[in-house]
């Protein structure tokens, strides 16, 4: 399999899996402006969308929209029930309302963030995302989402909250969350999949991560770097 990515980017969240699953998967990264990929190929011709994650499979056939590759992962395997119990598990199905809840009412905001087209709206943004964080923090059943397993929902929210600094929301006016945070980077396949991505601790906490070339030509000044 090949999973179509960006370094930091919402494709960390099925690596991240795949890592925690052991799936042999192959990285190929996509050029931001190009949409040529690492491969030789044009990524538009694979998502027309143009945007990542992708999974393409041996036999060719492609998947996009990361919580449907998430759920594709985790079912791939009998060891993937631990991320994604299978149906008829009622904590499938939370787990999939937890992934309906990130990718709407999380990630597609904090992406607006990183758009300047949308500045005169940031303030608004960043007050909505901040009262699903209040909910969100209240609601975390164990070390993790939905209890003691780290879900593919984990590995979601974890990435998408990685942009926090970025998106001018400080994740320490809720501790919880950001406990979650600290878990979930000290997973050895969650370290893994970092460091192959090329990802440094952005600051002392070791709570957040971004491309090692990023951090180095911006003197960590915080200023913002893409999803
Ligand atoms: N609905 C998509 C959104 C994916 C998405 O926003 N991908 C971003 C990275 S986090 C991207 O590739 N942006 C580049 C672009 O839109 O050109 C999903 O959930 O997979």
């Amino acid at each position: 399999m090949k999973l179509y990515m960006h370094a930091a980017a919402c494709s960390l969240s099925p690596h991240i899996i795949c890592r925690e699953l052991g799936l042999d998967i192959e990285l190929v990264q996509v050029n931001r402006e190009t949409h040529r990929t690492s491969d030789g190929q044009d990524f538009l011709a694979i998502n027309g969308n143009g945007y990542v994650p992708a999974l393409v499979l041996d036999d060719g056939k492609v998947l996009t929209e990361g919580p449907a590759i998430a759920q594709f992962l985790a079912d791939s395997t009998p060891d993937g029930a631990a991320m994604l119990p299978p149906a008829g598990d009622f904590r499938r199905n939370e787990i999939q309302s937890y992934l309906n809840f990130i990718t709407a009412e999380l990630h597609k905001p904090m992406v607006l963030l990183f758009n300047p087209l949308y500045s005169s709206v940031h303030e608004e943004i960043r007050r909505l995302i901040s009262k699903r964080l209040a909910w969100l923090n209240g609601r975390l059943a164990g070390p993790y989402l939905t209890g003691d397993a780290f879900t593919v929902a984990d590995a979601y929210l974890f990435v998408c909250l990685n942009w926090s600094p970025w998106t001018g929301i400080d994740l320490k006016q809720w501790p919880t969350l950001h406990g979650f945070m600290a878990r979930v980077a000290a997973r050895p396949k969650v370290r893994q999949a970092l460091q192959i991505e090329e990802l440094e601790a952005f600051d002392a906490d070791g709570v957040y991560f971004a491309p090692h070339a990023y951090l180095a030509s911006a003197g960590r000044s915080g200023s913002p770097v893409r999803p």
